[in-house]
């Protein structure tokens, strides 16, 4: 059955964030300190998903996804992020399971997408190499009360956004600027990822995958220096995070770090325990030209002659069907089969005067990229699902709630859903497809 289905996160949309013996996380330290979020914005009450998720059910109900991506909250779940398990944490995604189930919706849990457990910020975070086994205890007691009826489990969200904008830039939580410092956090998410997955199967996961966000890297000109740099570019994101994965080796990573002395013996074993399948986010490409500072070995250059969203992210549908037949070529048969764990963009509310919100650009945009999937599947790309992002307007992170990439209007203030033109267009989608195939 091909996956098509919407995603959300945990952070982005529960809200009730001290409720049911929650613990706090690294994101609710970071949005309440002054200055690190549009407006001063926080989780706090978000989508007041944790209450109102049987309505958030019946829309998906409406919508006719087959399946759901959204996360589990590590402090809900461990407060502390090891030790005692809060029981009114795993309740909540028991409950939300069996309403998935009851509506014939394919529930994919991810076990991190950005949360951390404060407790563990306080010992290091993610430059501490304890949380990898902390991380791993936490996907076991999980799995163990939901593995029964969930089959499919995705273990961390886009580890090089966390290291990147949360450990080397400072922008995320838990707002470190350490620049290449960062790299122990890409190696420590990586090996909590591979004995998560040797946690999970112990539990009675059927099958695991990881979810990267991988961008096609477009050298500025075919100059030396900018191909250089494009390479050195595509190492950091893309490679550093599926080479030892799929390949069990790390890529050459002397333009950041003279010896990656956070990587052990054995390490590399772990990490690349077979995966049943590969998330693969995909928002846009990325330009890359030769460096003119003397911090990293790249300049992100831009790209111009391409519509933007309302984020000023590039639409490049094409840049989805190269990025797959890439990663094929890439990795011949140790790709596993590919899901397109998230796709889709921020737009402004366009208000018809029925009160109706016609967001065609968003129709255009998912229209367009799943033409593009499509080519690449057609060229013998092996992809298995589709999510759009997002169900609802959410907590953007950074941008609070600025940017809206739902395909459901949130109003804030009133925590009212109107489906958008988007919505009908995604539902009357489905309702043509043939999800045998
Ligand atoms: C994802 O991250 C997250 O998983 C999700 O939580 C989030 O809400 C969603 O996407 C939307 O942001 O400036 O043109 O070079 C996406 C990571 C990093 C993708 C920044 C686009 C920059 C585009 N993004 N990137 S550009």
């Amino acid at each position: 059955m091909f996956l098509w289905g919407t995603a959300t996160a945990a952070y982005q949309i529960e809200g009730a964030t001290s409720e049911d013996g929650r613990g706090p996380s690294v994101w609710d330290t970071f949005s309440h300190e002054p200055g690190r979020t549009s407006r001063g914005q926080t989780g706090d009450v978000a989508c007041d998903h944790y209450h109102r998720w049987p309505e958030d059910v019946a829309l998906m109900e409406g919508l006719g996804v087959n399946a759901y991506r959204f996360s589990i909250a590590w402090p809900r779940v461990l407060p502390l992020g090891s030790g005692q398990v809060n029981a009114p944490g795993l309740d909540f995604y028991d409950r939300l399971v069996d309403a998935l189930l009851a509506a014939g919706i394919q529930p994919v849990p991810t076990l991190f997408h950005w949360d951390l457990p404060q407790a563990l910020e306080e010992r290091g975070g993610w430059l501490n190499r304890d949380v990898c086994e902390l991380f791993a205890g936490y996907a076991a007691v999980t799995a163990e009360r939901l593995a029964d009826r969930v089959p499919l489990w995705i273990t961390l969200n886009e580890p090089f956004v966390h290291m990147a904008y949360g450990y080397a830039m400072g922008v995320h939580a838990p707002g470190r600027a350490l620049l290449t410092g960062a790299l122990p956090a890409a190696h420590h998410q990586l090996l909590g990822h591979g004995l998560a997955v040797q946690a999970l199967r112990a539990a009675g996961a059927r099958q695991v995958a990881l979810t990267n966000n991988c961008t096609p890297v477009w050298p500025a000109s075919q100059e030396e220096p900018d191909l250089r740099a494009a390479e050195a570019y595509d190492i950091l994101h893309n490679r550093l995070f599926n080479d030892p994965v799929l390949l069990g080796a790390y890529p050459d990573l002397s333009a950041y770090t003279p010896e990656p002395d956070f990587v052990r013996d054995g390490d590399l074993a772990t990490i690349a325990a077979p995966l049943d399948a590969l998330g693969v986010n995909y928002y846009n490409p990325t330009r890359i030209a030769a460096p003119t500072g003397d911090g990293l070995p790249f300049d992100d250059a831009g790209i111009s002659g391409f519509p933007t969203t309302a984020f000023g992210w590039p639409v490049v549908p094409g840049g989805l069907r190269e990025l797959l037949t890439g990663l094929k070529a890439r990795y011949g048969a140790a790709l596993p089969p590919i899901l397109i764990t998230e796709n889709g963009c921020s737009q402004e509310d366009v208000p018809a005067a029925d009160g109706t919100i016609d967001d065609l650009a968003r129709v255009d945009f998912l229209d367009r990229h799943i033409a593009a999937m499509r080519q690449a599947m057609a060229q013998g790309v092996d992809v298995r699902g589709y999510f759009v992002w997002s169900l609802l307007d959410n907590f953007e992170w950074a941008e609070g709630y600025d940017q809206r990439f739902g395909l459901v209007h949130v109003d804030f203030d009133t925590q009212r859903r109107t489906p958008k033109r988007s919505y009908h267009w995604y539902a009357e989608f489905l309702a043509g497809q043939n999800t045998d195939t």
